[in-house]
């Protein structure tokens, strides 16, 4: 099949893996499951090869980022890889002055406040991520049938850490900005979503098999003004990568009263958090979408028993599912036992296995 082709009907090496049937909802031998923040610095492997390297570098050079996407997939043997990056990284590359501090998170020099901040976030194109488009090669040619999901932090997300500056707990000058003057909230929230979207191109032409658009922190606002607000420019960034046939999935954190919205916006998968069991947030989200969750990633420090206690009532709550991904509610723990989360992905394999 010519790359071109592929590109358009999402037929990568993966294609009848376990993890994109399930988005599909296709039947499957057993139910799919991954790890939001699967890489990082619960894996002691990655502690080491990231010793002295600052995070924003380790995302620039393609045999680290390679090496780091693998080690949960060779530990765990979880159904699919994610991409070792961070949202941050396309705002980075249009030249935002932004850095990743140590225990912080993304931190912003100058945060974007006004319209003349707005020049600031120019096009991306796929020459400002070199580095991306050459990982992502290494990577599916290691991965062979193990699937490659490529992600981008959503436009909502991605202006709070701009407008705010850093991480925030009530987003109070994002929502003042998006409150007080909508018009320029639309317009950075319009770049952003083009930022987000070329990102995402860029990682499905060079061979990722899925997208996931991270909307962390959009359970912050209520369904009406995430509607009037944020979905627009969510929506536009599904609609541009809806041509290349691989499956798009939403997700966000306390996002219960936001989730029919989210599928809504143009999702082909919907992660749910904890705080909705997946029975019920399939009924919110409606039919035609596959789930994904949703663990509290907490429970995995309890005893084993336990454990396997909460991971079997998460597979009994999407029993009835067309498309259920097995995965946490948000990301691994940084303190979390790797043994746990290798027993969970047997665990999950061996109850689901039909
Ligand atoms: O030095 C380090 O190890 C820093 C920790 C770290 C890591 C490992 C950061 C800083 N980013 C990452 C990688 C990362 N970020 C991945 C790849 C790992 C994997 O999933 O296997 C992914 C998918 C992200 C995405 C990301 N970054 C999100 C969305 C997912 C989520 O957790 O909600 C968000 C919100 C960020 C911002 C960010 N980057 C880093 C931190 C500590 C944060 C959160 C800060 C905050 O609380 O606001």
């Amino acid at each position: 099949m010519s790359e071109r082709s592929q590109h358009q009907t999402g037929r990568t090496a993966a294609y009848d893996s376990p993890f994109l049937r399930a988005c599909r909802r296709e039947p499957v031998p057993h139910t799919p499951v991954w790890f939001m923040r699967q890489a990082g610095r619960s894996l002691p492997e990655y502690r080491k090869v990231r010793e002295g390297v600052p995070m924003l570098e380790s995302c620039m050079r393609p045999e680290l980022v390679t090496e780091i996407t693998l080690q949960p997939v060779r530990r765990h043997g979880v159904d699919a890889a994610i991409f070792f990056s961070d949202i941050v990284v396309p705002l980075k590359a249009v030249g935002i002055d932004l850095d990743i501090k140590p225990g912080v998170g993304p931190v912003v020099e100058n945060p974007v406040r006004s319209r003349a901040d707005l020049a600031r976030l120019r096009p991306l194109s796929g020459d400002d991520v070199p580095y991306v488009t050459e990982a992502v090669r290494l990577l599916t040619a290691e991965l062979g049938t193990t699937p490659l999901i490529g992600f981008a932090g959503a436009p909502f997300t991605l202006a709070s850490y701009l407008v705010e500056g850093g991480p925030s707990r009530n987003h109070e000058h994002t929502k003042a900005l998006m409150y007080g003057d909508p018009e320029l909230w639309a317009d950075l929230l319009d770049r952003l979503a083009d930022i987000t979207a070329a990102f995402l191109k860029v990682q499905i032409e060079a061979g990722a098999s899925a997208v996931q658009l991270f909307d962390s922190w959009v359970g912050a606002l209520a369904p009406a003004d995430y509607r009037r607000h944020v979905m627009p420019a969510s929506a536009k960034v599904f609609d541009a990568v809806a041509g290349y046939g691989v499956p798009r999935i939403h997700f966000g954190v306390g996002t219960g009263e936001l989730l029919g919205l989210m599928g809504e916006a143009g999702a082909d998968v919907v992660g749910a958090d904890w705080r909705v069991p997946l029975d019920e947030a399939a009924r919110r989200v409606g039919p035609g979408k596959a789930l994904q969750g949703n663990l509290d990633p907490a429970v995995l420090f309890a005893p084993r028993e336990a454990v396997e206690e909460k991971a079997a009532a998460v597979l009994s709550a999407a029993a009835g599912l067309e498309g259920h991904i097995f995965n946490l509610g948000h990301g691994v723990l940084p303190t979390t036992e790797p043994d746990a989360l290798t027993r969970l992905v047997e665990f999950v394999h061996e109850r689901s296995a039909r």
